[in-house]
């Protein structure tokens, strides 16, 4: 659907339009509570800010907002495959959702709180990476709190296999300034130590170096402690096995051309996924939900 039509569908005066940015198509979302930006490309948040509150999400300054090319930062949602593909099969890093055109589905006023819908369906490029047959749908409330629900179904005759994550990236104020709670005694594999698996003793989590965890077996709720900006991001999630912890740090960022040389320090990956061990087996005919609610505590500085 076009930019017209998307407005002339979807648009709700002073709340809800859609324009153009780059190559790409957003909706740009404003209401009592919160403005946020939703890229069609991905079905990709960019913008979240409750209002009175920072921005919460990090958004690099170098991302390209091109056709195919994934949008670095905000929540980039990871289907079917999270990380490399480990079927021996060809296909890009983290899935083809990413930079797939969602079909904008929905969008409806309820108090401060905007909802709104995007679905994945299949299509030729996901047919040549060998999937068919399935629908994703991605329901957005945007308000004070930002709740995501990804909803994954299956008509496939045979059994579908998939990982999934919400691979958010939040801003703080600064990386050395900042702990997560959540995942002490929890398992990980750690993707910079050769994937040993390690449990975690330090309680809160204190990144002092690139960091890349996968956490295993954890339902657990996240809380960022963000000093510098004298506020907590409490990470919640549902039917999400998965906790990814990421952060590039100095060294990495400076081999990503869409990341400033200094963005590792604004940023932490808090990701609500299923992957690893925690991959979903779908039937025809069965579906499975994933949420992720994301809310804002200040804290006395
Ligand atoms: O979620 C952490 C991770 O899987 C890291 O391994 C790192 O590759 C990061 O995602 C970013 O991946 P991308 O493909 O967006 O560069």
């Amino acid at each position: 659907m076009d930019i017209t039509a998307l407005n002339d569908n979807f648009g709700i005066p002073g709340v809800l339009f859609f324009e153009p940015h780059g190559e790409l198509t957003r909706a740009v979302v404003t209401t009592p509570a919160a403005s946020a930006s939703v890229y069609l490309e991905g079905a990709h948040v960019a913008a979240w800010q409750p209002a009175g509150e920072e921005a919460v999400l990090f958004m690099s300054g170098a991302s390209a907002f091109k056709k195919g090319k994934a949008i670095r930062g905000g929540i980039p949602v990871i289907f079917p495959w999270f990380g490399d593909r480990h079927d021996g099969q060809p296909g890009p890093a983290h899935g083809f959702a990413r930079t797939a055109e969602w079909e904008f589905g929905f969008a409806a006023l309820s108090g401060d709180e905007l909802h709104m819908s995007l679905l994945l369906t299949p299509n030729d490029a996901s047919r040549a990476l060998g999937f068919d047959h399935f629908r994703v749908s991605y329901h957005l409330t945007i308000g004070n709190t930002l709740s995501l629900k990804l909803t994954v179904a299956s008509d496939a005759e045979t059994p579908l296999v998939y990982e999934e994550a919400l691979h958010t990236y939040f801003a703080i104020g600064d990386i050395r300034q900042t702990s997560v709670l959540g995942l002490h005694n929890v398992e990980y594999i750690d993707k910079r130590d050769g994937n040993a698996v390690k449990t975690q003793t330090d309680d809160p989590l204190v990144l002092t170096r690139d960091t890349d965890r996968v956490y295993l077996n954890t339902e657990s709720t996240c809380v960022i402690d963000d000093r510098a900006n004298a506020r907590k991001i409490v990470v919640t999630k549902s039917n999400s096995s998965t906790t990814i912890v990421w952060n590039p740090w100095a060294e990495l960022t400076a081999k990503l051309a869409d990341m400033e040389p200094d963005g590792w320090q604004g940023m932490i990956c808090i990701e609500s996924a299923n992957a690893a061990d925690a991959s979903i087996t779908l039937a025809h005919g069965e579906l499975h939900h994933m949420t992720c609610a994301i809310a804002v505590e200040k804290t006395t500085a």
